[in-house]
């Protein structure tokens, strides 16, 4: 990747589109687990914005007891408003903003902030979203009601989202320009709106068929022939749960260890990446900061960790006819 003038860091402690508690915990675990050092180490110059969160969070009557998803909106809501907003003065200033979730609600602002910055210059945007699951329920399709399960459905236009959804702050997005790498829980009306809209899926099964090489070379080619801007939305249960322990709705059968370094080395010799989410850690969930370190590990590999050094250089891809 050619190195931005800037890494950005910002945070976003909140849990508000989820149903497990923790992960607002999850910007704090990141910086524990040495995200800025790692970057440093790489030559970048970062800068760390601290966190956004709710301002008046309220206390519940029982410290057991659940918020339900309505009551959890408006501050999802607020939130991707200010992230949007946030994000777009880092974009606009020619760095490369890294956000740190919190639940995956958050990529309403964050990816909304990338397709505000490039509609302003025409670039196409390209969203690789590596997760168990799709993110692409409506509030009538979904099974919970959370969140965290939506925001790729309300970036990509879906109908369904009313008037609060809507805002200056939210942008647009086409549902062909989506991948979902990883996948393996999606559902039953979920996966019919991925179909007609024409979102790319990359499940598990195209994975352990095809591989990760042979599905990111396709992708990488495509947005590289438009000269599009690649937003990477990175959720921990992507990864296997053995590996990666540290999320409130794991599933079996994620992606190894090597499979997700191995996307994040392609993703950097791209040189097409030009912002990130960490999302959904939960640092009470893990297991002793294992899942925080795989991610920064992770991060690493995206902004050019290498095994042999970055001097090695990128790998040539020949695009057979
Ligand atoms: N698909 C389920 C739902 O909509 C579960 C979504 C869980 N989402 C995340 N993000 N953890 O990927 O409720
Ligand atoms: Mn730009
Ligand atoms: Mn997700
Ligand atoms: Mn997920």
């Amino acid at each position: 990747m050619t190195k931005p003038r800037r890494i950005d860091l910002i945070g976003i402690a909140t849990a508000a589109g989820a149903s497990v508690r923790g992960c607002g915990m999850g910007p704090e675990a990141l910086r524990v687990a040495g995200l800025a050092e790692a970057l440093i180490e790489l030559d970048q110059v970062v800068v760390d914005h601290g966190d956004l969160r709710r301002p008046h969070p309220a206390l519940d009557a029982s410290p057991a007891s659940q918020r339900l998803p309505d009551e959890r909106r408006a501050d999802v809501l607020d939130l991707a408003a200010r992230i949007s907003d946030q994000g777009l003065a880092i974009l606009d200033a020619g760095n490369f903003p890294v956000f740190l979730g919190g639940d995956h609600s958050i990529a309403m602002g964050t990816v909304s902030a990338v397709a505000r910055h490039c509609a302003a210059t025409g670039k196409p945007v390209f969203v690789l979203w590596v997760d168990a699951h799709a993110d692409f329920n409506t509030p009538a399709t979904s099974p919970s009601g959370n969140l965290h399960g939506m925001p790729l459905a309300l970036l990509c236009g879906e109908p369904g989202f009313d008037d609060e959804y809507q805002g200056e702050w939210l942008g647009r997005i086409d549902p062909r320009h989506v991948s979902v790498i990883g996948a393996r829980s999606v559902d039953r009306d979920e996966r019919k709106l991925l179909n007609a809209r024409g979102v790319e899926v990359l499940d598990m099964r195209k994975i352990d068929e095809l591989g990760v090489v042979a599905l990111m070379r396709t992708l990488l080619t495509r947005v590289k022939a438009t000269g599009g801007h690649l937003h990477v939305s990175l959720d921990v249960d992507a990864m296997d749960p053995a590996i990666a322990p540290g999320g409130g709705t794991l599933v079996p059968g994620g992606l190894s260890y090597r499979e997700a370094h191995l996307i994040m080395e392609m993703l950097h010799d791209s040189g097409l990446v030009g912002s990130l989410d960490v999302v959904e850690l939960n640092p009470f969930l893990d297991h002793g900061g294992a899942s925080a370190t795989l991610l920064v590990d992770l991060v690493a590999s995206l902004f050019g960790r290498a095994i042999m050094g970055e001097e090695a250089g990128p790998v040539e891809f020949v695009t057979e006819e």
